[in-house]
C-alpha cells in the first residue's frame, strides 16, 4: 500500500509545531548559519524556483544538526517594495495589509514544505521594530561621514514621479524613456542621500580573496568595483587653464593625437571659442538625452565637436586640438583624456572619423588597425626601446618628479544613490532645522515611522509622496520648528542588514538592541553565515551593498567579522517543461501548492534536489515528480516488507556503510543528486535481503538519511521502526571504513563511446542501478540533455554507454 502523503504531512509537520523541534539552539561548540536569500512577499505567491534553493538549505541545515552544530536557520520577508507601493496607489488600500497578507501566504505556503526554520526568528524588513535599526545604522553612516546629501544628476521621469535606475530606462526614437510605461525621462539635478561605498572599494575587493564564492560572482564585482591604477596628467591650454586627463596609458603621452572632454566638463564653457559656440552647444543639448549605456556602447559611431582651442601635451611640448565628444564620460576619471588613436580602439574611430592625426609609439603589426597589444616603444623619445611596464614606470617617474601629474586610482564603482521617491520605504532618522543643519533623531526616539495616510502619490510639484502629509513632515527639533525628510530609502536598505536581524530576534518583531554586550556575544557565535543560497541575480547589488554595511558594522565594532557571507552557493532555475523562463505571460508556470496537493511535499523536495546538480538551470518534469513520489512509496513499502533483526548476519555491511559515507561526502558538497542516488542503491539491496533478515540500525540509518529530502516520510517511517521520539534530532549515521575496503570498482560512464564521467561503486550493482548513477551524473547529464536515448549499453562493474541522437 503506497502512503497517504496528505495524512502524514499534516501529522508531522503539527508535531514539529507544537515540539517547536525547529529551535534554535545554543548549546554545542560546533555552530552553522544556513541562509536563504529572504523573499519578497509578492501577491503571486511561492514559486518552484524558491523551493529549489529553499529545499537546498534545509536539506544542509538538517545534516548540521544532525551532526552536532548549533543551526541558525531562519527566515524572514523583504517587505517594502514597488509592487505594494504600485497595488496601493491603484486600489487605494494601504500597502502595510497587502503585505502582510502576502506574508501570510508565504508562510502557510513554507510550513506546508516541512522546511526547518525557526520562525521564533521571523524578522520583516517594513517592520518598525527592524526598521529601527535600519535607521540606526544610517545615522551611524552619516556620524562616520559615509552618508551625505549631494546633487545628482538622476533619469526623472515626471510621469511616474519617480527616479529611475539606468537599468529601467530605455531607448525610443532617439529619447529615453521609462522602461515601464514608455513615459520621457530627464536629466535633473536633484539633492538625494548617497552612502559611500567607494570609500570601501579597496576593503570590499580585497575581502574577496578570502570567500568561498563561485569565481563568476566574484569577478562580477570585483568588475563592478572596477579598480584602475594609472596617472592623472595635466594638460595645459594654450590660454595657461590645466586639463588633468586620467590614463593608465602614460606611456603612449608621445602618441596624443588630441584631448576630448566630455561634454559636461565644467571646462568647456571656457575654452570654446565664439567660432565654435553654436556647434558646441548643439552636441551638448543631444547629450543630455543619451542614457549611459548608450555612450558606453562601442558600436555606436561617434559624434564630437572641435571647441576651437588647442592643448600642450606637457612631455613633447606638441600642441594639439581639444575636442569634446559623449565617448568620454562626466563622472569617471577626469572627464577628460589623451588620445591616442594608434593604440586605443575608439581614439581610432575618433580619429579617423574627424580626420585627426595617427601617431604609432609601440611598433604595430598592422597600420590599418589600431594596435592595442604589447611591444617596444618608437618615436617615444626617452621610452624608445621600453616595454609597455618599463615605459610607464619611466614616464610616470618623471611626470611626478616634473610635478607635471600625480598617479592615482580610480573604481568604476559609484557611491549608492540612497534616496528613494517612493512612499512605502525607511523614512529617514533625521530633521532640517530652519536655519538649514541637519538633525539626528535621537536613538531613544526611533523609529520614525511611516504615517497612515491615503496620498501616496508624489505631490503636484514632484514632491516625494511624504510632502503631502504636513502634519508628518512639519515637526519640531529641539523645540524649534524643523521638517522631515520626504524621500525613503532604497528597497535595498533592510536587507543590507537582514541576516544579522536573524541574530538579534526572539520572538518575532522582538529584536534586542544592536549595541549591547548581548548582541556582540551573538554575532560573534553566529556570525559569517557559513552557507548562503540565493539567485545569481543578486551578484553585485545586494551582495555588494551586505557587504560594505557589515564592514561599517565591522569597523564600528559591532561585528567581529568584515565579511557577512563566507560560502555563497548559486542555484540554478527550475525552467517551464518548454525549457523556457517560467513566466505567467508563458502560462508555464508551475504552482508550488498544486504540487504539494497532487503529489506531496516530499516528492517535490525529493524531485528537485534529484534533478540536477543544484547549480544547473533544468526544465521542469512531470515524469520526473511521478518518479520521486514512486521511490518514496517504494521506500515506504520497503519498511513494511522487510524483516529486521538486531544481529547483523554482514550481507549489507558493504553497502551499507559505502552509502553512508558516500551520501556524507556529497551532502557535505551540496551533491544532492548523486547523494539521493546512492540511497536510491541502498533500497535496492535492501529490497534484494528481503527474503532473509536485515540489519535494523542499518535501516534507521536509511532513514535518518531520508529524512533531508523527505523529511515526513521519515518521521513516519521512524515511527513505524518503534521509535516515539523524531528522527529530525537523532545523530548522523556513521559508517565503519573496515566494512570498505575493495570490494568496489570505477564504472566509467560513456555517450556515444566518449568517455564522460566515472564513479566508484560497490561492485555487483544492477544495470538499471548503473544506468541511474551513470544519468545522474552531470557531465553526462548535459551531453544527453534534449537528445533521444536511442540504446543503453552496460557492461556491469565496467561501463555504462548512452547512445543519443
Ligand atoms: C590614453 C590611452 C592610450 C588610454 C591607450 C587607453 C589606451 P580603465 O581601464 O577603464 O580605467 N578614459 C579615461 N577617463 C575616461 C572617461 N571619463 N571616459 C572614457 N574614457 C576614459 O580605462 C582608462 C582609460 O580610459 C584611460 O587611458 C583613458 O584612455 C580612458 F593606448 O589614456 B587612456
Amino acid at each position: 500500500m503506497d502512503f497517504s502523503h496528505r495524512a502524514i504531512e499534516k501529522k508531522w509537520q503539527k508535531y514539529w509545531k507544537e515540539h517547536n523541534v525547529y529551535k534554535t539552539t545554543n548549546v554545542n561548540e560546533q555552530k552553522a548559519y544556513i541562509l536563504d536569500m529572504f523573499p519578497y512577499p509578492s501577491g503571486a505567491g511561492l514559486h518552484v524556483g524558491h523551493v529549489k534553493g529553499y529545499t537546498a538549505t534545509d536539506v544542509f541545515a538538517r545534516f548540521r544538526r544532525m551532526q552536532g552544530c548549533d543551526v541558525l536557520h531562519p527566515i524572514g520577508w523583504d517587505a517594502f517594495g514597488l509592487p505594494a507601493e504600485q497595488y496601493a496607489l491603484k486600489t487605494g488600500n494601504d500597502p502595510r495589509e497587502f503585505t502582510l497578507k502576502n506574508i501570510n501566504t508565504f508562510r502557510t505556503q513554507l510550513q506546508a514544505l516541512g522546511f526547518s526554520y525557526d520562525y521564533d526568528k521571523e524578522v520583516n524588513t517594513a517592520d518598525p521594530n527592524y526598521y529601527k535599526i535600519t535607521q540606526w545604522i544610517f545615522q551611524q553612516m552619516y556620524n562616520k561621514g559615509l552618508a551625505e546629501l549631494r546633487d545628482v544628476e538622476v533619469n526623472w521621469c515626471q510621469e511616474l514621479g519617480t527616479v529611475l535606475a539606468n537599468d529601467e530606462i530605455i531607448e525610443l526614437n532617439g529619447i529615453m524613456v521609462s522602461e515601464r510605461g514608455e513615459y520621457p525621462v530627464v536629466k535633473k539635478t536633484m539633492r538625494q542621500w548617497v552612502l559611500k561605498i567607494t570609500e570601501y572599494a579597496n576593503k570590499l575587493l580585497a575581502g574577496l580573496d578570502n570567500l568561498e564564492w563561485p569565481q563568476s560572482v566574484k569577478d562580477l564585482q570585483k568588475n563592478w568595483i572596477g579598480k584602475s591604477e594609472g596617472m592623472e596628467i595635466k594638460f595645459t591650454t594654450t590660454a595657461n587653464l590645466t586639463i588633468p586627463v586620467f590614463t593608465t596609458r602614460a606611456d603612449t603621452i608621445y602618441g596624443v593625437s588630441y584631448i576630448v572632454l566630455s561634454p559636461e566638463h565644467e571646462l568647456v564653457s571656457k575654452i570654446t571659442t565664439v567660432s565654435q559656440k553654436p556647434l558646441v552647444d548643439l552636441y551638448i543639448q543631444k547629450t543630455l538625452s543619451k542614457t549611459e549605456i548608450d555612450r558606453k556602447d562601442e558600436t555606436k559611431p561617434k559624434t564630437g565637436v572641435f571647441t576651437g582651442t588647442m592643448a600642450i601635451n606637457p612631455i613633447t611640448g606638441e600642441e594639439v586640438q581639444i575636442w569634446i565628444a559623449d565617448y568620454v564620460l562626466k563622472d569617471y576619471g577626469n572627464g577628460a583624456v589623451m588620445a591616442v588613436p594608434a593604440h586605443d580602439t575608439r581614439d581610432w574611430e575618433f580619429a579617423n572619423k574627424f580626420g585627426l592625426p595617427v601617431k604609432y609609439v609601440i611598433e604595430p603589426k598592422d597600420i590599418t588597425k589600431p594596435f592595442v597589444g604589447e611591444g617596444l616603444h618608437i618615436n617615444s623619445g626617452i621610452l624608445n626601446g621600453l616595454n609597455r611596464q618599463d615605459a610607464i614606470n619611466k614616464i610616470s617617474e618623471l611626470i611626478v618628479s616634473k610635478n607635471l601629474g600625480v598617479r592615482r586610482v580610480n573604481y568604476k564603482l559609484r557611491d549608492w544613490l540612497f534616496s528613494r521617491q517612493r512612499f512605502y520605504g525607511e523614512p529617514f532618522p533625521l530633521v532640517y532645522t530652519s536655519d538649514g543643519q541637519i538633525g539626528l533623531i535621537d536613538k531613544s526616539e526611533l523609529p520614525i515611522t511611516l504615517p497612515k495616510t491615503e496620498y501616496i502619490k508624489p505631490t503636484k510639484t514632484g514632491e516625494s509622496p511624504l510632502a503631502n502629509v504636513p502634519e508628518w513632515i512639519n515637526t519640531t527639533f529641539n523645540n524649534q520648528p524643523a521638517v522631515r525628510e520626504s524621500n525613503t530609502m532604497p528597497n535595498s536598505a533592510g536587507p543590507s542588514w537582514y541576516y544579522l536581524a536573524y541574530i538579534l530576534t526572539d520572538k518575532p518583531g522582538q529584536l534586542i538592541d544592536i549595541e549591547s554586550e548581548e548582541a556582540k556575544k551573538r554575532f560573534a557565535k553566529w556570525m559569517p553565515v557559513d552557507l548562503y543560497i540565493g539567485g545569481q541575480e543578486h551578484a553585485v547589488g545586494h551582495l555588494l551593498y551586505a557587504r560594505f554595511w557589515n564592514h561599517v558594522l565591522y569597523d564600528l565594532g559591532i561585528l567581529s567579522t568584515p565579511e557577512p557571507f563566507k560560502n555563497l552557493f548559486n542555484q540554478g532555475m527550475i525552467l517551464g517543461p518548454d525549457n523556457r523562463k517560467m513566466s505567467k505571460s508563458k502560462g508555464n508556470v508551475i504552482n508550488p501548492d498544486d504540487v504539494i496537493s497532487s503529489h506531496g511535499a516530499d516528492a517535490l523536495r525529493l524531485y528537485e534536489m534529484f534533478m540536477g546538480p543544484l547549480d544547473a538551470s533544468l526544465p521542469w518534469s512531470f515524469d520526473g515528480l511521478d518518479a520521486a513520489l514512486k521511490w518514496l512509496n517504494r521506500a515506504y513499502r520497503m519498511i513494511n516488507k522487510v524483516k529486521f533483526s538486531n544481529t547483523n548476519n554482514g550481507n549489507l555491511d558493504f553497502v551499507y556503510n559505502d552509502v553512508v559515507k558516500k551520501v556524507t561526502e556529497m551532502v557535505t558538497d551540496l551533491k544532492f543528486n548523486t547523494a539521493i542516488s546512492q540511497l536510491m542503491v541502498l533500497v535496492n539491496y535492501i529490497y534484494k535481503e528481503a527474503q532473509g533478515t536485515v540489519y535494523k540500525p542499518y535501516i534507521e540509518g536509511f532513514v535518518k538519511m531520508l529524512g533531508l529530502f523527505a523529511p515526513h516520510l521519515a518521521e513516519e517511517l521512524w515511527n513505524i521502526l518503534g521509535h516515539t521520539s523524531t528522527v529530525t534530532l537523532t545523530n548522523w549515521p556513521t559508517y565503519d571504513s573496515s566494512k570498505l575496503v575493495l570490494n568496489t570498482t570505477t564504472v566509467a560512464f560513456q555517450v556515444n563511446g566518449k568517455l564522460r564521467g566515472s564513479i566508484e561503486v560497490a561492485k555487483g550493482l544492477s544495470k538499471t542501478q548503473l544506468l541511474t548513477l551513470a544519468k545522474a551524473d552531470a557531465n553526462v547529464a548535459k551531453f544527453i540533455e534534449g537528445l533521444t536515448i536511442v540504446k543503453e549499453i552496460v557492461i556491469p562493474d565496467r561501463i555504462v554507454n548512452i547512445v543519443v541522437k
